[in-house]
């Protein structure tokens, strides 16, 4: 399978796909929300994966689609070609603030991320990588990341973490990382925060829920520069409908995930 080639086709679906998103007038109409009142989703979310969807299976008539918006191709059959797309990921930022969101596209087979596409239209950063061929933002390979310090880390984290449906132990240990790391951020979009790490913005990311769509490309960003990802707690599995999800540079990563799955 030509994995560089299949890259190149993802970048040139994402490019067109854009384009229904440069009008920012248009992400005010049809805003609906699902069920949680903080996930939005707006018609152009259903109008990029319809095209994306489109695409590929114009182009890969055999490949499996699987993407936030409408039906999926399931359950998967091995030796099956599976795009992941998430056609507006950071939806909340693209209707309130028009910046940090991106499209996003990971390819799998048989267990393993082969392609990841993420493409941020306003800054222009486009994020992509093939399984063994590098990671790059514009063009521009990305370089493995060297171990950092908890104490010199930035992490990806959302304050909602420290409230809500987490038990008191969690709550306790991430009040711990916030108080340990240099500083956090939260951009409000998981496909870029992740491939922020294999970009050396951010030394790790957490969140208590994703769903594969959000992370299937940003995870070939960084085994490709050598950044680990995995559920954060041990009891849960990567590509559930949901599951939390921890990544980072691998020295930062080890620490958040032991602290995390201490005593458990
Ligand atoms: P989305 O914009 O595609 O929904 C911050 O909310 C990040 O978490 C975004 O990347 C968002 O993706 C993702 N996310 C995943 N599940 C979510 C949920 N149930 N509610 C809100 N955001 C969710
Ligand atoms: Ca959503
Ligand atoms: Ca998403
Ligand atoms: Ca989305």
């Amino acid at each position: 399978m030509d994995w560089t080639a299949m890259k190149d086709q993802a970048i040139a679906f994402i490019t067109e796909a854009a384009h229904r998103l440069y009008d920012p007038a248009i992400r005010k109409l049809d805003i609906d929300t699902k069920e949680d009142a903080d996930d939005l989703v707006t018609e152009n979310d259903f109008a990029v994966q319809r095209l994306l969807t489109k695409k590929i299976k114009e182009t890969y008539p055999t490949h499996f689609v699987v993407g936030e918006e409408g039906e999926h191709d399931q359950p998967i059959p091995e030796n099956t070609v599976t795009w992941y797309i998430d056609p507006i990921d950071g939806t909340t930022n693209y209707v309130h603030q028009y910046m940090n969101f991106a499209i996003s596209i990971g390819i799998h087979y048989d267990g393993q991320g082969k392609v990841g596409v993420i493409y941020d239209l306003i800054s222009d950063e486009l994020f992509s990588a093939v399984q063994g061929e590098g990671a790059y933002l514009n063009g521009k390979r990305l370089h493995p990341r060297k171990p950092v310090d908890l104490s010199r880390a930035i992490i990806g984290f959302n304050a909602r973490w420290l409230v809500g449906r987490v038990d008191a132990t969690t709550k306790e240990v991430f009040a711990g990382l916030v108080r340990d790391v240099r500083a956090t951020r939260s951009y409000g979009a998981a496909s870029l925060e992740l491939a922020y790490i294999a970009a050396g913005r951010l030394d790790a990311y957490v969140n208590m829920r994703l769903s594969p769509w959000d992370y299937a490309g940003a995870m070939v960003l960084l085994s490709e520069t050598d950044a680990d990802c995995s559920p954060l707690f041990a009891y849960d599995t990567l590509f559930k409908d949901s599951c939390s999800v921890l990544a980072g540079e691998t020295h930062v990563f080890k620490e958040i995930y032991q602290r995390c799955n201490a005593d458990r």
